[in-house]
């Protein structure tokens, strides 16, 4: 599927999810479709309908908060039936929980939701495949604001250390975390610099413009992990949302998702 229509059709599936559910992290979650549609549309060797091919390449959403953009995005691309998002954080004894889980998902790799983890678990993942002298090539996402945790500076250096040019970290860098500004919270300075020093390829991309992070996230520098700043806006795409933390775990119903539905069909 065409990644703008696929971010398109993931951003009206996260909507409704979160509204159905009465809960998620909405903002979160649109800061990170269009980066999560190109992967999937554009980039990465996937297989739906065998979803632990060894060839697949392996994506892992460290800010697992986010989880319903994945789960969306899977299921517009036939990995499972589209009838269980309606089941999103729900008590019913649902498979697709509010942080991302792998038990019972097909084509979700890990499940994350503390903070730090998944980029370490995907680092393992392209040793993994180095070791086996395997194909594929791992991607991690993390938040900008989860880049606070020392954890994903010791999985970069050590994917360095090790040369895995098959590992990419993106940073969904909105510039916002749970509790604001994140230059207020914790202020990190350049990531660029800071992720080169540990010894990545850095590459600084619009994390909505599908070229950019098409070509970004095709890059491979031999020897060398590779990082993608894509700087994000969160909330993207529901004007009332935009760079609005009050929507960073918050959902809409009423009124409010009717505006947000329109505006999201007519981009
Ligand atoms: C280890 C850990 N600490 C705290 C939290 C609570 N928490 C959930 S989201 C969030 C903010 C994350 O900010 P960022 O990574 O910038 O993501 P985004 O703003 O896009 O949601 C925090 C602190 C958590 N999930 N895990």
């Amino acid at each position: 599927m065409d990644s703008k229509k696929l971010a398109k059709e993931i951003r009206k599936d996260v909507l409704l999810m979160t509204s159905n559910a009465g809960a998620g992290h909405i903002g979160s979650i649109l800061s990170i479709t269009d980066i999560v549609a190109v992967l999937y549309g554009k980039i990465m060797n996937i297989f739906p309908k065998d979803p632990k091919n060894p060839k697949r390449d392996r994506f892992i959403l460290s800010k697992g908060h986010a989880g319903a953009c994945v789960y969306a995005c899977l299921a517009e691309l036939g990995f499972f039936d589209k009838a269980e998002l309606e089941n999103y954080y729900s008590p019913n004894g649902t498979k697709l929980s509010g942080h991302v889980t792998h038990k019972g998902n097909a084509g979700v790799e890990f499940s994350t939701g503390s903070l730090g983890h998944g980029v370490s678990v995907a680092v393992g993942m392209a040793l993994a495949g180095k070791m086996d002298k395997a194909p594929y090539r791992v991607f991690a996402l993390a938040g900008n604001g989860e880049c606070n945790e020392g954890s994903i500076w010791e999985a970069v250096a050590f994917a360095s250390h090790n040369k895995l040019d098959n590992f990419t970290l993106i940073v969904d860098h909105n510039k916002i975390q749970s509790m604001g500004d994140s230059d207020k919270i914790l202020d990190m300075g350049t990531y660029a610099e800071k992720f080169a020093s540990f010894g990545a390829y850095v590459m600084e991309v619009d994390g909505h413009n599908h070229a950019e992070l098409a070509t970004a996230l095709k890059t491979r520098k031999r020897g060398q992990p590779a990082v993608v700043i894509a700087h994000t806006v969160k909330g993207k795409g529901v004007s009332f949302m935009e760079n609005n933390n009050l929507y960073h775990s918050a959902c809409v119903k009423g009124d409010d998702l009717k505006k947000a539905l329109k505006e999201i069909e007519k981009q």
